[in-house]
């Protein structure tokens, strides 16, 4: 039996403004591509190009894994989101200045040129090293997506945590798929839509932690950085994973209710 992976890129002036996938049946590529068509005209700006792809995929090639347990920080500044999003770092053992440097990139527009990446960084989580083969392109994330039961659930506990965004269920796909690899330390994520703050420490180990403010509404930059340890690691086929491995979520880990501003205190208070 095959399956069909279906991607869709949107962009205006060759900037990114609007992208998304899904892993499906044939009896559904009608219906997701009118989906997909409506989320990229909606998108901040009109896109002046809109790039789908439909590919066929071996059902049997397909992992399927639980998604990572969410939660919520609020923060009331971005100057306090960077301090928790630090900290979750931190507690993951890496240092502040390869912390420091994944922040860098982010803020200033992580190819030569200084504008943002479709793809994520590859970060030697020892060195703050990039070793993605492409520094203007990145890693491009693909082929993960729910099954119908479990992107229901999913729907339902975030609308009853009043966090629903369908943001928060593509990215939770991505760093699900992400950090299940055991070379994932942890990823640092925040969205490049200018009117989107929220960003997103994940891990296996500590989930996906949202945090609120991450970075000044009405800015363009964003992206996301995935710190690998190097240790053994085959980066040829640890980019394949993420790239073309097809990976379902079939059940759901717990959402947990939104965590009040720690008014700058930090995670350990103080
Ligand atoms: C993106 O748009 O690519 C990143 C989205 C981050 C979503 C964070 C969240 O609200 O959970």
């Amino acid at each position: 039996m095959f399956l069909y992976s279906i991607r869709m890129r949107a962009s205006s002036s060759n900037v990114h403004v609007s992208g998304a996938e899904h892993l499906l049946t044939g009896d559904r590529i009608e219906e997701v591509l009118t989906d997909l068509l409506s989320q990229a005209l909606s998108s901040y700006t009109t896109p002046d190009e809109i790039w789908v792809s439909i590919d066929p995929i071996e059902a049997n090639s397909v992992t399927c894994i639980k998604s990572l347990h969410v939660r919520t920080i609020a923060s009331s500044s971005c100057k306090e989101a960077h301090w928790t999003a630090r900290e979750i770092l931190e507690s993951h053992g890496i240092s502040l200045k390869v912390i420091e440097r994944a922040f860098q990139l982010l803020q200033s527009g992580p190819t030569p040129e200084g504008t943002n990446m479709r793809g994520a960084i590859i970060m030697d989580v020892f060195t703050g090293e990039r070793i993605e083969p492409d520094i203007r392109r990145g890693v491009r994330v693909s082929r993960i997506d729910y099954t119908e039961d479990a992107r229901r659930h999913l729907e339902k506990e975030l609308n009853d945590y009043g966090i629903y965004h369908k943001r928060v269920i593509d990215a939770l796909g991505i760093a699900t798929k992400v950090a299940n690899k055991v070379e994932t330390v942890a990823e640092l994520c925040w969205s490049d839509n200018p009117d989107y703050t929220t960003g997103y420490v994940a891990s296996k180990e500590g989930g996906y932690v949202r945090v609120t403010s991450m970075k000044e509404s009405g800015s363009l930059r964003g992206g996301r950085v995935f710190f690998v340890n190097p240790e053994g690691l085959d980066l040829e086929q640890y980019i394949h994973y993420l790239e073309r491995q097809p990976v379902i979520i079939n059940r759901i880990g717990e959402i947990f209710p939104l965590l009040p501003s720690l008014g700058g205190r930090g995670l350990r208070g103080g």
